[in-house]
Parts: C-alpha cells; sequence; structure tokens
C-alpha cells in the first residue's frame, strides 16, 4: 500500500528515468537499436526495480500515464540521438497488457511520433505472447494498425509464454525475440542448443528477424552467429544503462 502511494506521486515527482541497453547486429557488428527499460528512484525506497512495481502499476492502471510516458521518453531520446549523428537507431519500447488493450493505444503512439519527430521505422514495440493471446483478433486488429503506420513490432521472451504456433504466423509481428533462459541453456545442454536454432529457423522461415537476449558469453555470441542469429543484446555488449553510459556503445563497431 506504501508502494501504492509512493507509485502515484512518481510521475509528478520526476521520479522515473530510462535506462537504455545497445542491440548489435551480427552482420555489422554496428550497434543499431537499444531497449529502453524503466528505473524508478524513490527518495526513501531507493531504486526499485520494474518487476516490482510494473505489476502494481498495471492493477491500478497508473501503468498507462506511466507508459505513455516511456513511449514519449524512449522516442525522444532516440531521435535526439540520430539528429546527434549517431546514425540510424531503433528504440524498443515494452508495452504491458493495460496498454496495449487501451482503445487510444494507436492514437498515442502516433500522438508521441508526431510530437517527438522519430519516424515510425525507428519506433519498435515489444509485446509478449500472452497479450497478443489474451484475446487475438482484437490483438491482431490492433497489430496491424500499428504495422500500418510503419512501427516494427516485436514478440518478447518468446518461448516463455503460452502461445501457439498456429497463431505465431497470424500474428503481424517482425522480430521475435529469443528470452534469455533460452540462451542461458545454449552452451551445457545439446537440446537447449537445438531449441535456440529451431527458434531461429523457425522465426526466419516466417520472415522474422532473430535478436537473442541476455547474452553474456562468448561461446553464447558464437553459437548464436553460427544459427544466423540477426542481433544480441546482453551484458557482453552492455548493461542497461544512463544515456552518458550508453552513448560511447552507440558509436562503437564490434
Ligand atoms: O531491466 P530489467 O530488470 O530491469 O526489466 C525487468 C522487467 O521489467 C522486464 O520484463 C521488462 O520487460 C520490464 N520493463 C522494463 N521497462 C519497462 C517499461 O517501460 N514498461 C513495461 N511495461 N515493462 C518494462
Ligand atoms: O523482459 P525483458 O526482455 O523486457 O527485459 C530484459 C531484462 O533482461 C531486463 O531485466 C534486463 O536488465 C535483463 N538483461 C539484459 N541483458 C542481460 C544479460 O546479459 N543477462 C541477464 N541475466 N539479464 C539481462
Ligand atoms: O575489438 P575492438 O578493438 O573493436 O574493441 C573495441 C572495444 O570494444 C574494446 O574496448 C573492446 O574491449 C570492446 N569489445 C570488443 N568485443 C567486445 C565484446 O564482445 N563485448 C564487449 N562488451 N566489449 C567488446
Ligand atoms: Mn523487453
Ligand atoms: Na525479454
Amino acid at each position: 500500500l506504501a508502494l501504492e502511494g509512493a507509485l502515484r506521486g512518481a510521475l509528478r515527482n520526476d521520479q522515473f528515468e530510462l535506462y537504455f541497453q545497445p542491440q548489435v547486429d551480427l552482420g555489422s557488428g554496428r550497434v543499431v537499436g537499444t531497449e529502453a527499460l524503466i528505473r524508478w528512484r524513490h527518495p526513501h525506497l531507493g531504486t526499485v526495480r520494474p518487476d516490482r512495481f510494473i505489476a502494481l502499476a498495471e492493477e491500478t492502471g497508473l501503468i498507462v500515464p506511466i507508459g505513455a510516458w516511456v513511449l514519449r521518453t524512449a522516442c525522444r531520446q532516440n531521435q535526439h540521438w540520430q539528429r546527434a549523428g549517431f546514425g540510424p537507431l531503433r528504440v524498443g519500447v515494452n508495452l504491458s497488457a493495460r496498454q496495449f488493450s487501451e482503445p487510444d493505444l494507436v492514437q498515442t503512439v502516433q500522438r508521441v511520433l508526431d510530437e517527438t519527430g522519430l519516424g515510425a521505422d525507428s519506433l519498435e514495440i515489444e509485446l509478449t505472447e500472452s497479450m497478443m493471446m489474451a484475446d487475438v483478433e482484437s490483438a491482431i486488429d490492433t497489430m496491424r494498425c500499428l504495422k500500418a503506420m510503419g512501427v516494427t513490432l516485436s514478440i518478447d521472451d518468446f518461448g516463455t509464454g503460452y502461445s501457439s504456433l498456429a497463431y505465431l504466423k497470424r500474428f503481424p509481428v517482425d522480430v521475435l525475440k529469443i528470452d534469455q533462459s533460452f540462451v542461458r541453456d545454449i552452451v551445457g545442454s545439446p537440446d537447449g542448443a537445438a531449441m535456440v536454432d529451431a527458434i531461429i529457423s523457425l522465426a526466419h522461415g516466417l520472415r522474422m528477424h532473430v535478436i537473442a537476449e541476455g547474452v553474456e558469453t562468448l561461446a553464447q555470441l558464437d553459437y548464436l552467429r553460427g544459427c544466423g542469429c540477426d542481433e544480441v543484446q546482453g551484458h557482453i555488449y552492455g548493461r542497461p544503462g544512463r544515456v552518458e553510459d550508453v552513448e560511447p556503445l552507440l558509436r562503437m563497431g564490434w
């Protein structure tokens, strides 16, 4: 309850911050995008991790204004980077279930793109399987509207939710993000390695790109490269960090 009260004041008191984590294209070795990840710094509670407050924000509906703030701040930052000459960059924004089912989501996204001047093709919206499965037809409608605007859509934490392959091919999605639990299993388990290989083949068969998450070791990186994985994100290239800490990574080639 104390947390809920504090969360109510967090936006007004300017306690949120976005961290960004680089995403590296394995073909070119360049950073081609970042994922925006929210952080909450409370003067007494300290840093509260999103795992602790996103669910609460969902239950209370606070996720709607907080989510709009995340979207606007991420788009503004990405547009700033592009204007500053960091090159073409995408920014990935996590949506929560409640935001995804808001009737005015599509207008909100359009308004944020208009306000910030960011090209729609520089925005990637991350959805989860469970969000899509809650109401499949309505989810497909919303996804089509976002696609029509030119926004890129990805499935986050792929493989951990429940969705059937029959639906996967119906979702107008551009990118699969392989969950870090699969990446962790690559080394040391032949089955784990086979799973990752299969997910990448499946995605490519459906003309989707693949981003592997939670990549920490060279062995994982080598295996992913061998499977034709398109992009990776993880501690090996950089943890989620503040703008000033991420900027040097954006210039780098690996
Ligand atoms: O960075 P990391 O520990 O902190 O993120 C933890 C979880 O919080 C992840 O599942 C991530 O998707 C989620 N998350 C981070 N930022 C946001 C956000 O802006 N909106 C939503 N809905 N979830 C977020
Ligand atoms: O659920 P989602 O994929 O949106 O959130 C990504 C989560 O993964 C965040 O909590 C982020 O901090 C975390 N993360 C990013 N890179 C790594 C990594 O290399 N290893 C681990 N263990 N976690 C990571
Ligand atoms: O290898 P090169 O000279 O391009 O490396 C440039 C910088 O990038 C160096 O600081 C190097 O340590 C770092 N670097 C190279 N490869 C990796 C990698 O796979 N992960 C991380 N985190 N840093 C790397
Ligand atoms: Mn994500
Ligand atoms: Na994920």
